[in-house]
């Protein structure tokens, strides 16, 4: 079966999925934009498993580029795959390292058994990432990993995004 690309113009933390991708920074205690939103309205407890990742595997914090898994705590979701994105750089190509955080999250997911999955449009807030490259980034990786047009096990794959910009730079990325 497809992997099915959805987009909607919404707050990722009003979604209802098996797992809510977070933009999350390396620490992974919190932040402003998606991550200031997830902790916010998702609990205490996210924030528990996250002190608890830094204090077992993750003693110097989640790379750019990586994913982990917490509860979803009070979010209508069974896990947050928190991922670190790039900074945007003029000077330097990240490309592959936002590309991986897609990967990574997705591999994760389809690992825990989650069927849908919520992304938003990682780095692109915060992070600087011009809003064109990255909805084209995002939607290329879902599109070719691993089999082109199949993410194992993941139905769907739904883009959430918080304005109208976003939303129509991601129309455009799907084609
Ligand atoms: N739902 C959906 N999209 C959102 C929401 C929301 N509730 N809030 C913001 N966006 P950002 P980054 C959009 O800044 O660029 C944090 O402090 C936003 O308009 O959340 O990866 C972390 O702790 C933008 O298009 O993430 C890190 O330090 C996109 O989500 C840093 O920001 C991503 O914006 C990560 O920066």
């Amino acid at each position: 079966m497809m992997t099915e690309i959805v987009l909607i113009r919404g707050d990722i933390t009003r979604q209802s999925v098996d797992a809510i991708v977070n933009a999350a920074n390396s620490s992974l205690l919190g932040g402003g934009g998606v991550d200031g939103a997830i902790h916010r309205r998702g609990g205490p407890a996210i924030l528990a498993e996250c002190r608890a990742l830094r204090a077992g595997d993750y003693r110097d914090g989640l790379p750019a580029g990586r994913a982990v898994a917490t509860t979803a705590g009070d979010l209508d979701a069974r896990w947050v795959i928190h991922t670190v994105g790039p900074v945007w750089s003029s000077h330097e190509d990240r490309t592959a390292t936002l590309a991986s955080c897609y990967r990574e999250s997705l591999y994760l997911a389809a690992q825990l058994g989650a069927t849908t999955i919520a992304f938003p449009a990682i780095s692109t807030g915060v992070y600087g990432w011009p809003i064109d490259d990255g909805a084209r980034i995002a939607v290329n990786t879902v599109r070719t990993s691993p089999i082109p047009g199949r993410v194992p096990e993941v139905d769907e794959v739904r883009f959430v995004l918080f304005d109208d910009v976003a939303l129509r730079s991601f129309e455009a990325a799907v084609g």
